[in-house]
């Protein structure tokens, strides 16, 4: 039945748009580096052109063999990610309308089509300004970086000490160290944690110690991995022993939660470098058994396979050691991200974060977030309506409450202070 014309409707509709609109966001998962990382921050026209979202769909026009365009430098590199994305066709995708919708923002004029002036108006920028500018355009008060003790780039500025931009949290990757340990054993050893790659107790308890430093040296919020579709759990696969020996014990002592990202493969197609990982559908019975089997390990999750989704949810309705996060790279994209906020709206009700930005370029944050509350405020309205012709009609402080629940509150709540 369709409801009489109420004007309380549209009140109600545009105060939560207004409220979505202006409640400052955590975004808890970002590839974005604190200013002092220097060149690890990424920002400007030719970085957001070379991200490797347009990369992907560049290639599909490209007519240039792969390692052709991986010798151009960053410019030339844009310069052709420009011209068949931006040029000779309209930047429809979400990857290329987030390009237009950041240049706008930024108070550009991406029609004129002129890179040149583009590339002008960026050289103009300190990075430390630019930073308050595009997080203030954004409405973030601050990021979780992605932070690798193993990468060596980013190791030598936190082994050297820095002042920390209070709004760059950080989050303690380690990718290598699960799916990649002989390579990853051998950088603990030369560090002098492991004697040995042997999987012994003297290597978990090294590894263990390897995470304590780590996370005490960068202060981390919490542990985070990405795994393949194929991931177990319980499982005598090396990942999964280094899970239960290592990482959950770390975890436990430390309250640090661990974050998990389901159902990327990498590699696909090597040739694409960083752009060249695909999905696939998980087991997320894995994800329910460390759930069901560590009630004293708080874990949060983002799966990349659409068919996971509601599964997923429904593993958070029984485990309340489960945080769901965040619409993840391939289900970043408007009709996705509208479906599964509308999904975990409905099976959770406001116990989630609907979504991080996964930006690699600072100046996506702002297309990242313009474009994700415009949805966020949609679905909301359409449940703050449901209710109300439900016969409850929520109060501005009720919507406002809601709303930092959902970008950042409810993650914060559930992480509990910082140790
Ligand atoms: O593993 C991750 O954190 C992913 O987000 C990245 O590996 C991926 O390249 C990305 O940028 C997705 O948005
Ligand atoms: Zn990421």
């Amino acid at each position: 039945m369709v409801p009489p014309a109420d004007p309380r409707r549209d009140q109600l509709a545009l105060a939560i748009q207004k409220i979505v609109d202006q409640t400052p966001i955590l975004d808890i998962h970002t590839h974005l580096y604190d200013p002092a990382f220097g060149p690890l921050l990424l920002w400007g026209i030719d970085d957001l052109l070379v991200y490797h979202y347009l990369v992907a769909e560049a290639f599909r026009y490209l007519d240039l063999p792969y390692d052709a365009f991986w010798r151009l430098t960053k410019e030339q590199q844009a310069d052709r990610v420009w011209q068949v994305l931006f040029t000779q066709r309209s930047p429809l995708s979400e990857a290329a309308r987030g390009v237009i919708t950041t240049l706008h923002r930024l108070g550009l004029d991406p029609r004129q089509r002129d890179l040149p002036a583009l590339r002008r108006w960026f050289a103009d920028w300190k990075p430390e300004d630019y930073v308050t500018r595009c997080l203030d355009l954004a409405r973030v008060r601050a990021v979780c970086m992605t932070n690798s003790p193993f990468d060596d780039l980013e190791r030598p500025t936190w082994e050297r000490g820095f002042n920390r931009d209070p709004r760059f949290l950080t989050a303690l990757r380690i990718d290598p160290l699960l799916v990649g340990w002989p390579d990853a054993s051998r950088q603990l050893a030369t560090a002098g944690y492991l004697t040995s790659s042997d999987l012994t107790q003297a290597s978990f308890d090294g590894s263990q110690r390897f995470l304590h430093d780590w996370s005490q040296r960068i202060g981390a919020r919490y542990v985070m991995v990405s795994l393949p579709p194929s991931f177990a759990y319980p499982d005598p696969s090396v990942t999964s022993q280094l899970i239960e020996k290592v990482v959950l014990p770390f975890c436990r002592e430390s309250g640090l939660p661990f974050a998990l990202m389901l159902g990327v493969k990498r590699a696909v197609n090597p040739a694409l470098a960083l752009a060249g990982d695909g999905v696939g559908r998980s087991d997320l019975t894995a994800l329910q058994n460390l759930c069901a089997a560590h009630p004293d390990v708080r874990f949060l999750a983002t799966v990349l396979s659409r068919e996971n989704q509601q599964e997923l949810c429904v593993i958070a309705r029984k485990f309340r050691n489960l945080h769901v996060f965040g619409c993840w790279w391939f289900t970043n994209i408007p009709g996705i991200i509208e479906d599964m906020t509308r999904t975990r709206l409905e099976l959770l009700g406001l116990g989630f974060t609907p979504q991080h930005s996964d930006a690699r370029v600072l100046d996506q944050v702002i297309y990242k977030w313009d474009h994700s509350r415009r949805i966020v405020a949609k679905v909301l309205t359409e449940k703050y309506l449901d209710l109300a012709d439900a016969g409850w009609w929520p109060t501005h402080q009720e919507i406002q409450r809601d709303v930092l629940a959902l970008f950042g509150g409810a993650f914060e709540t559930f992480c509990g202070p910082s140790r």
